[in-house]
């Protein structure tokens, strides 16, 4: 159903149908999945002509197979994009992104906060390459422009980022990178192309963890890339062809299309039920503070109304008592999930210092504005009553460990 790409069908339709072009699958509602690593050449001039880019067609799975073909269509349907790229994780995205940007001498300007693994192969990994990295507070729009040279060539961050919940206005970065004609690159794993979508506002590449809410079941690690035709070109020839071979396996492209089918309704029901569970947990006497794009408490929370559909499925919060008091609530908790990873049915709820964040040293977290008592809940699919009720009964336990907390404190 190739007019299923147009932008004339809703987010929906195109999450269901966009890119299967139907073709010789015996009438087959779901696509077959291609679980072949190599493909077969009538001859050995077709072989060379397709190595050559001369023909159009598959010869290898490490740069194409008909299953990713269909995921990724669909993908760049829903992402406003000319073209998409699936990869084994989001690390695998991120890094064919940037392997195949960068080159030694250059500069590239990240956001203060990002998500453990990608500060870890920023700071730690790409550095070693003599690429300066230079980790600004994307807010401080005079700071992200004193950094600004020919030499960056690209800006970096998420929204909101992982795990302090802070929003980067994506249209004013974009904005100043095109200045210096600098890519902007978007990792919009929290809120998905349903929620926000940054190529539309500028920016030039988006990067997913499809583990998360594209995947949606919490059975599968993949990664998504979207932007246009020519740049994706470069990312899949150069940074995963030949750079990290991070490919998605044909399998784990199935369950993302079936994923993919539900996420409109799925992030509804994050949304709602976040929301909710926000409310409350601003509500409690025990909890310090929250952090949710949907409370008007919320500090950016004109921009999250700007540039987010919904406020997602993502809460950061921190208890009264600091870390330990944290401890003791996620140590009672029986409903709710002690787990790393996000965007699962199932309510997940980790410690980003020991964590997700681990691999920023005490010293870089407090740099990087991660705070050892914040605790991150992704709100799953479950019941919103039912998980409200598990971290009341989990906030209760803190009055255990520190009977002198006066509920007023
Ligand atoms: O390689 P992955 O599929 O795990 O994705 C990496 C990644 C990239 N960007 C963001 C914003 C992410 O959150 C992630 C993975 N984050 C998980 C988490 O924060 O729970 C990883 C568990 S250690």
């Amino acid at each position: 159903m190739e007019s299923s790409n147009s932008r004339s069908f809703g987010f929906a339709t195109r999450a269901i149908h966009a890119g299967d072009t139907q073709s010789d699958n015996h009438g087959a509602l779901v696509p077959p999945v291609y679980m072949s690593s190599t493909f077969v050449f009538e001859s050995t001039k077709q072989g060379a002509d397709r190595f050559e880019g001369l023909e159009l067609g598959h010869f290898y799975s490490r740069v194409s197979n008909p299953t990713l073909d269909i995921l990724e269509r669909r993908f760049a349907a829903i992402a406003g994009a000319e073209a998409a790229l699936a990869c084994a994780s989001g690390m695998g995205a991120i890094t064919s992104v940037l392997w195949s940007i960068l080159q030694a001498g250059d500069e590239i300007v990240v956001a203060k906060t990002l998500y453990g693994c990608t500060f870890a192969f920023l700071e730690h990994g790409l550095s070693k390459f003599d690429i300066k990295i230079h980790s600004v507070d994307m807010c401080n729009i005079e700071a992200v422009q004193s950094v600004m040279s020919d030499k960056v060539k690209c800006i970096f961050f998420e929204t909101p980022s992982n795990p302090n919940m802070e929003l980067v206005d994506i249209a004013q970065i974009s904005q100043i990178a095109k200045v210096y004609d600098a890519l902007t690159i978007v990792d919009n794993t929290y809120c998905t192309p349903y929620l926000s979508r940054p190529l539309e506002l500028g920016a030039d590449i988006t990067v997913h963890s499809a583990t998360k809410y594209l995947g949606g079941h919490g059975d599968l690690v993949g990664g998504m890339v979207a932007g246009s035709q020519d740049l994706l070109t470069q990312v899949r020839l150069v940074g995963l062809k030949d750079m990290t071979g991070a490919v998605m396996a044909p399998l784990t492209a199935h369950q993302i299309m079936r994923g993919l089918k539900t996420l409109e309704l799925r992030m509804d029901r994050h949304c709602g039920s976040a929301m909710f569970i926000a409310k409350k947990l601003e509500a409690h006497p025990l909890v310090a503070k929250v952090y949710y794009p949907g409370l008007k408490t919320f500090n950016q929370y004109d921009l999250a109304q700007q540039q987010m559909l919904k406020p997602g499925g993502m809460i950061a919060f921190e208890v009264i008592g600091g870390k330990q008091a944290g401890v003791a609530m996620m140590d009672t908790l029986t409903l709710i999930k002690r787990a790393v990873s996000l965007g699962d049915p199932d309510s997940l709820i980790q410690h980003p210092a020991s964590m997700t964040h681990s691999a920023y040293s005490v010293k870089e977290r407090k740099a990087h504005g991660i705070s050892e008592g914040l605790i991150r809940l992704s709100v799953g699919l479950e019941t919103p009553q039912d998980i409200l009720d598990d971290l009341a009964k989990g906030l209760a336990a803190i009055k255990t460990i520190a009977p002198t907390l006066s509920m007023a404190s």
